[in-house]
């Protein structure tokens, strides 16, 4: 009997060994971890990685699989290369800093080179993120598989061969005092330290509102595409300018208020990884692997993605063709995470209120007198500001000629970032937005404009498309539209 079960279980675990191997040799998916679950090895792997290329960059600033050339895809559209090279690094100056000086400087003698530049305000911005994130990743994974080199810190390994960016699920309580753990400590290559401190009295963003517009289709979800809105180029999906833009500005602070400095912070990273699990879910509840369903499509799949990335990391089905192709190539390599060899790991903590909640939420005509906007975010920072703003204006709700698509575009030709409120009130109610009922009730929606670092790319005038289609199908049904009223607050932040 011993004798058997001895047998069975030798055949057995000899067919375990075969299963394994044959899955290894088909395409591992490495996982992509909340970074506060990360083991001391996964973590210390990450960090050894992102260490070798600060390392690199210190040796060859322009090096292509370097930390400072990696950050510039986000953010620099310009490098000049001199014949010789700059100053090194100064004890005690940042590598943000160091990487920002390298970036202004202009050589007479200096080869220009473009090293990218990310989308924003537009239906590429989820897919070129991601894109960006593909060639990042395997840069780290390749940065020492073997586990050998010893980095500037001293350590040599971990092998860095199954590295993944880990995420920042900032709709949890921070495991640090405003930030992940990880990214607080001063002497890890993870910390930067001209971020917003303290721990805030208020969660940031709720799970409801992330499930509120996961619900949407892919203009509202993702974006709109070039010039397809009357003359207004692009525009807002609602995470980028209802959750991702405040993130940046109001939240961290630091390198991350602008995109011309966001990626040398390494928390960009991390921040992003978790936008780009949300898009993940979203492509997966809509079955759109492809890019497209039955009833919907993510805009603009042919459309290259910029960025001056290693050829060598390129995807099988990117056909590049040298001296021609000079980005990531086209969306419709990105949509499937599966070539892109990765995949999330993910605990309950980190998916979103139970559908039911959001749905018991009415707007403006519910039983609760409060609006859709305000429940999703009471008790969050995302709520209206409560103050007159430097400009407010009122138009007819019918017949309102900024209204597309269910997106109200609101005109501003201010300079930095700012938070746009809407209000959507009966013409007889006065827009009194310092008061809180009025607030409450009446907030359609609140958005942020992210202010673009390189002047040359901010337009004139600025645009903000703001999301109140639920409120005006509400008031369709049961008022008239003559009857009301769209009033916008701008804040300066
Ligand atoms: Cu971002």
């Amino acid at each position: 009997m011993l004798i058997t079960n001895r047998f069975t279980k030798g055949v057995l675990s000899l067919f375990l060994i075969l299963l394994v191997a044959g899955t290894a040799n088909s395409q591992e998916l490495l996982k992509r971890k909340n970074i506060d679950s990360l083991t001391s090895q996964e973590l210390a792997a990450y960090k050894h990685a992102i260490q070798i290329l600060h390392d690199r960059s210190m040796v060859n600033p322009y090096d292509e699989e370097g930390y400072a050339w990696q950050a510039w895809i986000h953010n620099a559209t310009y490098i000049s290369i001199p014949q010789t090279p700059p100053r090194s690094k100064k004890p005690g100056e940042s590598y943000a800093d160091y990487y920002n000086y390298i970036a202004g400087l202009r050589f007479r003698d200096g080869k220009g080179v473009y090293p990218g530049m990310c989308e924003h305000r537009k239906d590429l911005f989820m897919l070129w993120h991601r894109a960006e994130f593909y060639y990042f990743e395997k840069v780290l994974q390749n940065a020492d598989p073997a586990g050998t080199i010893k980095d500037s810190k001293g350590n040599t390994g971990p092998s860095t061969a199954k590295v993944t960016v880990p995420y920042w699920n900032f709709t949890n309580p921070a495991s640090g005092k405003r930030f992940p753990k990880a990214f607080e400590d001063p002497a890890s290559v993870l910390y930067r330290g001209n971020r917003r401190v303290g721990k805030p009295d208020y969660p940031f963003t709720k799970k409801a509102l992330l499930q509120d517009i996961i619900d949407g289709k892919w203009l509202v979800f993702g974006g709109f595409p070039n010039a397809t809105r009357g003359q207004i180029s692009g525009g807002y999906g609602r995470f980028e300018a209802e959750i991702h833009d405040d993130m940046h500005d109001t939240y961290c602070g630091g390198d991350m208020s602008s995109p011309k400095t966001a990626a040398y912070d390494p928390i960009f990273y991390s921040f992003h990884s978790y936008v780009d699990f949300y898009l993940d879910e979203w492509l997966r509840l809509n079955h759109m692997e492809h890019g497209y369903n039955s009833n919907d499509t993510i805009t603009s799949l042919d459309f290259p993605l910029r960025g001056t990335v290693p050829a060598k990391y390129d995807l099988p089905d990117y056909h590049r063709k040298p001296g021609v192709d000079m980005g990531m190539g086209s969306g419709s390599l990105y949509p499937n995470h599966i070539p892109l060899g990765y995949t999330y790991e993910v605990t309950p903590e980190d998916h979103y209120a139970p559908r039911d909640r959001v749905k018991e939420v009415q707007p403006i005509f519910g039983k609760n007198a409060m609006s859709l906007k305000t429940t999703l975010t009471k008790g969050t920072s995302l709520v209206a500001k409560n103050k007159e703003g430097i400009k407010q204006t009122q138009g007819t709700l019918k017949g309102n000629t900024r209204l597309h698509n269910g997106f109200l575009d609101v005109e501003s030709n201010i300079t930095t970032s700012y938070r746009v409120d809407v209000y959507i009130h009966p013409k007889i109610v006065n827009a009194t937005i310092t008061d809180q009922k009025f607030r409450d009730k009446y907030l359609a929606n609140s958005a942020n404009y992210w202010i673009m670092g390189d002047a040359s790319m901010a337009d004139a005038t600025t645009h903000v498309n703001i999301y109140v289609d639920r409120e005006l199908e509400d008031i369709s049904n049961n008022s008239n539209l003559n009857d009301w009223t769209v009033t916008t607050n701008i804040t300066k932040l």
